[in-house]
């Protein structure tokens, strides 16, 4: 039986990144009815996987075994060239100050000193997200949207979350952190990933 999501399907966002899981509200677009993880009190699993869809996979499984609902995972990040693709699914770590807190002004200007480390000019990077569908105890779907891009320094705009102000889309005049958040969604790692989602499930 092929697998399908029906409008109006009850969804669980596996996300507990607030930046991230309005994205995807705004990609679903009020297709479906959502709850999240952080709502319904899900626990977050470890991150152990070394690829992105494999830590989706792993996120999305998770939250549908718990709560015996459809769910839905993200798994994204930064791989920068001149890092050899990192922080890549490292990315959310790099933020991670001594003091234990999530700061993604100090990821970016760690991200800043590793490349002039490198004594490379390379300033190219991609954008990567993975898209999971996990139905209860069963199938599991998945899918990668990436998006390549500049890192610019200092990092420009205030809006988006996370690496969003250091990195200029290919073509575009203004990075993420800049630009109307409609214009992300529709360029995006996460929007190119959602097509693929919408071809295979909808
Ligand atoms: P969940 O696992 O709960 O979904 P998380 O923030 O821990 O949230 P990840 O492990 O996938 O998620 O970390 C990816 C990090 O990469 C995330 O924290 C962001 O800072 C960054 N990132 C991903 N997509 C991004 C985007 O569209 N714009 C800017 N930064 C992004």
């Amino acid at each position: 039986m092929a697998l399908q999501l029906e409008f109006g399907t009850v969804l669980v966002s596996a996300t507990h990144n607030p930046g991230k899981a309005s994205e995807i509200a705004a990609l679903l677009d009020g297709r479906f009815e959502v709850l999240t993880a952080g709502a319904l009190g899900l626990p977050e699993p470890d991150e152990v996987e070394q690829t992105f869809v494999g830590n989706a996979v792993l996120k999305a499984r998770a939250a549908a075994d718990a709560s015996g609902r459809i769910a839905i995972a993200d798994d994204s990040g930064l791989a920068v060239a001149a890092l050899g693709g990192a922080p890549g699914v490292l990315s959310a770590r790099w933020a991670e100050t001594p003091e234990g807190a999530r700061d993604f002004a100090f990821a970016m200007d760690k991200v800043e000193q590793a490349i002039a480390r490198t004594g490379s000019a390379d300033r190219s990077a991609r954008f990567h997200s993975a898209l999971a569908v996990a139905w209860p105890q069963g199938a599991v779907v998945a899918v990668e949207g990436t998006v390549d891009g500049t890192l610019v320094f200092p990092g420009r705009g205030t809006r988006g979350f996370g690496y969003d102000p250091i990195f200029l889309p290919q073509g575009e005049t203004e990075t993420f952190g800049e630009m109307d958040p409609a214009r992300k969604h529709a360029i995006s790692h996460r929007a190119v990933a959602f097509a693929k989602l919408r071809a295979a499930l909808f």
